[in-house]
């Protein structure tokens, strides 16, 4: 049984799977294919956050609740909602109270937003596994989250990956493309976007852009059978693995958070407490008593 921590969220859902370390996470708009308003944005951003931050997860299932209720039809996301984009960006509409009580500069700066981007970054430098867990769609900003994510599995019967991001004047530049290129190779990730073809999960699979492709009944179960076969696995080992297969696609950024946790590894020494204790007591540092390892 989850616990159900998602009171708080309008447009996704929250849970904590009981005595487990793994917080499952999805949009929650199924009549609209979940597709993202800023608000969804916002509350993603929040859940992702709080699962970032709680030393004892560790990982994190991103999924799309479904079916439909109006056509039975499955999503994982089907990107930016079309019916609140402005002239710069996504909006917040009236129906959409995420922004109120903002300082009304606040309010000014949040207008036109596209900040799901802030999503994918924090998807791709949190210290743990995410996994997209796809049982429908996975369109345009929903395809480049899935390709962001560590680890993607897919409905065997109703996942569909498709690009429609140039159909509707959009292109995601980063991760959802040219990291897409890094996963299927130059030819495929282009034909993925100046084609817009729907792919299969199996294909997808083919593609190796998806994991594994599960018959629809079993997905969240074998979800959660992976989640529980990483986070059985030493924390600090998958934090330095994921930021290691970041770093060589990530640039100083990668360097930077790689070698932030070299530091916070040196800094649990007798030599780091040292330095540390030699400035507090007011003496010289002595490093003799420790080897230049070779
Ligand atoms: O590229 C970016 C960004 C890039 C850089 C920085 C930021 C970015 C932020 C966002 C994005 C983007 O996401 S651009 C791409 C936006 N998304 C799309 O172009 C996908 C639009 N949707 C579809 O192509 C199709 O709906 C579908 C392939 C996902 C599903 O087709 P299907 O199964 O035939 O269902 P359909 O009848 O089309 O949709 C069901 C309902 O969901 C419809 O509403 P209804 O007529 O029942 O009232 C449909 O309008 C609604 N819906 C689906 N997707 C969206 C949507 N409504 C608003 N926005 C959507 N994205």
């Amino acid at each position: 049984d989850p616990v159900d921590g998602s009171d708080e969220f309008d447009d996704i859902t929250y849970h904590r799977a009981v005595d487990s370390p793994t917080v499952r996470i999805a949009f929650d708009r199924p009549e609209k294919r979940n597709a993202f308003r800023p608000g969804t944005v916002d509350e993603l951003y929040a859940a992702l956050d709080h699962a970032r931050k709680q030393a004892d997860v560790g990982c994190v299932l991103l999924t799309g609740n479904g079916p439909s209720q109006k056509d039975g039809g499955w999503a994982f996301c089907s990107g930016g909602d079309q019916s609140v984009r402005g002239e710069s960006g996504y909006e917040y509409r009236e129906d959409d109270e995420a922004d109120e009580g903002d300082d009304p500069l606040v309010r000014e700066a949040k207008a036109g937003r596209l900040h799901i981007l802030e999503v994918q970054r924090l998807i791709r430098f949190m210290p743990k596994p995410v996994v997209a867990v796809v049982p429908g769609w996975a369109v345009g900003g929903g395809h480049s989250l899935h390709v962001v994510c560590d680890l993607t599995l897919a409905s065997e019967e109703h996942a569909k990956f498709l690009q429609t991001d140039p159909d509707v004047a959009s292109f995601d530049g980063g991760f959802g493309s040219a990291y897409l290129a890094k996963q299927v190779g130059q030819k495929k990730a282009r034909e993925v976007f100046f084609r817009g073809k729907t792919y299969s999960a199996e294909e997808a699979v083919d593609m190796g852009m998806a994991n594994e492709a599960i018959p629809h009944e079993d997905l969240e179960t074998v979800a959660l059978e992976w989640a529980d076969e990483m986070t059985s696995k030493s924390p600090t080992a998958m934090r330095m693995l994921k930021y290691a297969f970041n770093m060589t696609d990530d640039g100083l950024v990668g360097q930077q958070v790689f070698s932030g946790e070299a530091t916070r590894l040196a800094y649990m020494t007798p030599e780091a407490r040292e330095g540390r204790d030699a400035f507090l007591e007011g003496r010289e540092q002595d490093f003799s008593g420790f080897p230049w390892h070779y």
